[in-house]
């Protein structure tokens, strides 16, 4: 693998735009800090969306405004949440599918997620990863622990591979509940995908504090980086993060350090199986 993907998550559902001026709120916002992280190096964006009083919401019509407004200012690859908020239902997070996005997310199994709980049982799983399939969506696999990637193998052996044909997970690190944001954790994971099909790709993203180590073992055992104010709104101690934009050159930085550059959105497409 020569070059990193880059996965912005800019919004996410847990910061409140009181507590975190910066986030990304509104599609203009959101259409915005898209096009400055896709001219960074950025190739895939993360998306949750707000309401008008900047609540986490799945609303299908906003969902839809969303994926044609970044389709028609980026090139970058339009990635929906259907993890959304711990307290939406199955039946939103399916229908977020419907909004046609190149990927979504498919979380591998439940875990406690701070005080909370985010459900996802196996007949769900089962439902998204099929759902995505025959409608030609991408999934991104998302980990939150060692024990997901096991599930991740049953699926893909009991129900087959996904649209395009290319596995691509993402290892979120360093939620209180879920795995730690370690280098043996993120390395723990890495021999865990010896069982999964040949090609696989990760990438890796440390909540909070763990952000930096995570990237660096990342890059270092073959891996890509998901940044973004949905997992870090402290970009050094004492220090908020001021965009998106700081997220993302920082991950751009150690990239190029590491001797590899951000893919081009083309080559992020060919890579992952999401057609052009
Ligand atoms: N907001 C979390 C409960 C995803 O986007 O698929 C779920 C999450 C994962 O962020
Ligand atoms: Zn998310």
């Amino acid at each position: 693998m020569t070059g990193t993907l880059i996965t912005v998550a800019p919004t996410g559902a847990e910061s409140s735009k009181a507590d975190v001026p910066a986030l990304p709120v509104t599609l203009d916002e959101l259409v915005s800090t898209a096009k400055e992280c896709e001219a960074l190096g950025a190739s895939v964006v993360h998306v949750h969306i707000r309401d008008s009083a900047a609540r986490p919401t799945l609303d299908l019509g906003r969902l839809r405004e969303t994926v044609a407004a970044l389709r028609a200012t980026t090139d970058l690859i339009v990635q929906l949440s259907s993890g959304g908020a711990v307290t939406d239902p199955e039946s939103d997070r399916l229908a977020v599918l419907d909004a046609a996005p190149d990927m979504a997310s498919c979380t591998m199994g439940t875990v406690n997620f701070g005080d909370d709980v985010f459900m996802n049982r196996w007949e769900f799983v089962v439902e998204l990863h099929q759902r995505m399939r025959d409608r030609g969506i991408v999934p991104e696999y998302e980990i939150f622990d060692l024990g997901h990637l096991t599930a991740l193998q049953r699926l893909l052996d009991k129900h087959g591979l996904p649209a395009g044909g290319h596995v691509h997970v993402d290892l979120v690190m360093g939620v209180p509940g879920g795995m730690p944001g370690t280098t043996e954790a993120l390395v723990a994971c890495r021999q865990a995908m010896r069982d999964l099909p040949e090609g696989t790709t990760f990438s890796a993203t440390g909540i909070g504090r763990s952000t930096i180590p995570v990237m660096l073992a990342s890059l270092s055992a073959g891996g890509h980086l998901r940044v973004g104010m949905e997992d870090t709104v402290t970009y050094a101690k004492g220090r908020p993060v001021e965009s998106n934009m700081q997220l993302v050159a920082r991950a751009v930085g150690f990239a190029q350090l590491a001797q590899r550059p951000p893919l081009t959105t083309a080559q992020a497409r060919a890579l992952l199986g999401v057609p052009v």
